[in-house]
This record gives C-alpha cells, sequence and structure tokens, in this order.
C-alpha cells in the first residue's frame, strides 16, 4: 500500500512539523476535518508504516520516529522533482526492479515513475551477471525515462545517471571522491560502491523506454558481501564510516537527476563533458578492454561527447562503445 494514497498523509505532514513536540487531538480534528475517532484509525495506518508515534491524554499526539526504509512517504516529503519519483513504488521483495519496472513501461506507465525494493532475489547487472542485493541496507531502484531524444544519445545515458550519483554523493558526504568508471560503475577509494544498468526499448527512429537500474551500496558493512566481492566492493557507510538514510539518499539523487536530465535531453552530454572528465577513474591509466573474446590492452584517453571512451592505441584514438575495462595496475588506486 502506499502511504500517499492513504488519509494519514496529510497527518503525517502535520505531525511532522513538530517534530520531537506535541499536537493536540483537538488541533488535528479541527486542521483535518475530522473526528478523533478518525485520527485514531490513521494514527494507527501509520504505526502500520513504521512511523512510531505518541499518544497521550491532555496532550495529544507526537512523531518519535520514521521508518528507515525508503518508503515513499519518506521519500515525496524531501522531493524538489517535478517528474522524477512524483509516482513511487516500493517492495519489499522482487526479482529485479528492472524486470518489475519494463513490464510496467509496456504497459504505458509515465515518465519519471520509480521503483524502490528493499531486496532483489535476481538483481541483474550487465550480461546477466548478478547483483548482490541484501535487505535493508541499500538502494535497489529503478527509473522510468521516455527520452524525446535522437537514439544515438541514449548509449551515454548511463554516464549522465553517475554524474547525477556522484552530485549527489558529494552533497551527502562532501569528503568522499566518488569516480566513474566508465561505462556504468561508480567507485570510491578504488572499490565498486554502485552499478547501473540501463535497458532499451527503441524501434530505428524512436526511443519508447528506458528503465535506468542504480544498485548503490549505501548501509553495507564488509561482512555483509559475499567473500568474492569483499576485495573489489564497498558501501557509502564503509568509505564514509557512518550510515545514511536511504530515504534521503533516493531524494537527493532523484533532485540531482532531473535538472541534469533536462539539460542532457536538449544538447547531450556536451555541457557535462568537463566534469565527466574530472570524474573519469580511467583517464590516463593503462586498461585492458574486453569484448567478448577479444582483449585490447590500452591507456584510457578521457571520454568523448556521445559517451564513448577513448583508448590511446598504436594506430591513434579509437573511440569505444561497448565492454568491460579492467585497471591494470589496481596498487596505489585510492579514487
Ligand atoms: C552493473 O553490472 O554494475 C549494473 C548493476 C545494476 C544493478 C541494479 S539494482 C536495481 C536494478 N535492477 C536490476 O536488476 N539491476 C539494477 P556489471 O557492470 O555487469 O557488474 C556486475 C558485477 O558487479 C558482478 O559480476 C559482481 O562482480 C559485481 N557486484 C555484484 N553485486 C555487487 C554489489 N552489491 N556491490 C559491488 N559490486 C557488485
Amino acid at each position: 500500500m502506499n502511504l500517499g494514497a492513504t488519509h494519514a498523509a496529510p497527518l503525517l505532514t502535520r505531525l511532522r512539523a513538530h517534530p520531537q513536540g506535541w499536537i493536540s487531538g483537538q488541533s488535528l480534528c479541527a486542521d483535518l476535518h475530522c473526528s478523533r475517532n478518525a485520527i485514531w484509525k490513521q494514527v494507527e495506518v501509520l504505526r502500520r508504516f513504521g512511523y512510531t508515534i505518541e499518544a497521550r491524554p491532555r496532550l495529544g499526539y507526537c512523531l518519535t520516529g520514521a521508518p528507515e526504509a525508503p518508503i515513499p512517504g519518506e521519500v515525496e516529503s524531501r522531493l524538489t522533482t517535478r517528474v522524477l519519483g512524483r509516482e513511487l513504488a516500493w517492495l519489499p521483495s522482487v526479482d529485479s526492479t528492472n524486470r518489475w519496472l519494463a513490464e510496467k513501461a509496456d504497459h504505458g506507465a509515465r515518465e519519471g515513475l520509480v521503483v524502490t525494493a528493499d531486496t532483489q532475489t535476481a538483481g541483474r547487472g550487465r550480461l546477466d551477471r548478478l547483483w548482490h542485493s541484501p535487505p535493508a541496507l541499500n538502494l535497489y531502484l529503478s527509473i522510468l525515462l521516455r527520452p524525446a531524444v535522437p537514439l544515438d544519445r541514449a548509449a551515454s545515458l548511463s554516464l549522465l545517471l553517475g554524474l547525477a550519483l556522484r552530485r549527489a554523493i558529494r552533497a551527502l558526504a562532501p569528503e568522499l571522491d566518488p569516480r566513474l568508471k566508465w561505462p556504468n560503475d561508480i567507485w570510491i577509494q578504488g572499490r565498486k560502491v554502485c552499478g547501473i544498468l540501463c535497458d532499451m526499448r527503441a524501434e530505428p527512429d524512436r526511443i519508447h523506454h528506458v528503465v535506468a537500474g542504480i544498485g548503490l551500496n549505501v548501509n553495507t558493512t564488509a561482512g555483509d558481501f559475499p567473500e568474492k566481492l569483499r576485495p573489489t566492493a564497498t558501501s557509502l557507510r564503509l568509505a564514509a564510516g557512518r550510515s545514511f538514510l536511504r530515504a534521503g539518499v533516493l531524494a537527493t539523487l532523484l533532485n540531482e537527476l532531473e535538472p541534469a536530465y533536462q539539460e542532457w535531453s536538449a544538447h547531450g552530454l556536451a555541457p557535462f563533458l568537463d566534469e565527466l572528465n574530472k570524474a573519469d577513474l580511467l583517464k590516463g591509466r593503462l586498461v585492458t578492454l574486453t569484448q567478448g573474446t577479444h582483449l585490447l590492452a590500452s591507456r584510457a584517453n578521457g571520454i568523448a561527447p556521445d559517451g564513448a571512451l577513448l583508448l590511446q592505441t598504436p594506430a591513434g584514438i579509437t573511440s569505444v562503445y561497448s565492454g568491460d575495462v579492467s585497471i591494470r595496475s589496481i596498487s596505489g588506486l585510492r579514487n
């Protein structure tokens, strides 16, 4: 159930306006034009969503705690967007948020719909790799976009998402220096904190939709990662030494993404190139590009306006549009 769809949302707004303070039942009844009994029922609804509300005779009600999970009511109250996240779905568990949202997209869902899950049973990376998605710790979300841009611009969308994520992480933890690892990773302190997976449905002349999937490790501790991922993965909590409220992280991300997405829709990656090249983890490093069975060793030379990775080869600069890149010398890599 979506909190926004219940009559409890206006009550929550009133209670939030008095954090840790009391608000009388009488003034709530007058304000919300309902009976004391109706207020009581809505308090029970909010408690079922995970809010802690104290009730005392003569004093009234006091909001003393909010749910940690990024449920819609908690995210919406922090949004400054017009479109992104204005429709939000929260799922305790799903196979993959990208799969779930693609189905909604095929049935005509509107741009901006965001789905977040507490856990995924089959979270996906590229080439059907698995995305480790333990419950109650992180963000696993998908955003429905219907960009009215030429088809060849869509390839650069995951870099734009990466930039918006970087801006959001820096807004929440200015001491961190998240870097983009082409084409779809964010790394902090030499480890992967976030993966992006854009699934597109298009015809040669038109994009129907892009499902932009994001897996961001927010509060994972080292012990929460499977052994195989421990040397290469991190979380905001591990990097910053404190935990983060998932609703706040999600809202910050959507607030950063919306204006950036508008600019990208109008002008492509060009306005972001400076920032992109500053954030580029690979620039200047010796890397190995893997495309299927084909390996290419070279030096990364930045990102092109069309989102291509530029590689310095003996034959000159080559633009690369797909593949996995590994850094050949990982030692000494702090960012
Ligand atoms: C990605 O793929 O990095 C894209 C991951 C996108 C996941 C989100 S979650 C919400 C949405 N719904 C979905 O079903 N997917 C999206 P790729 O570049 O192929 O990297 C996958 C590799 O990252 C795996 O093979 C592991 O090595 C590593 N990995 C898996 N889980 C990880 C985690 N939680 N943290 C860091 N690394 C991880």
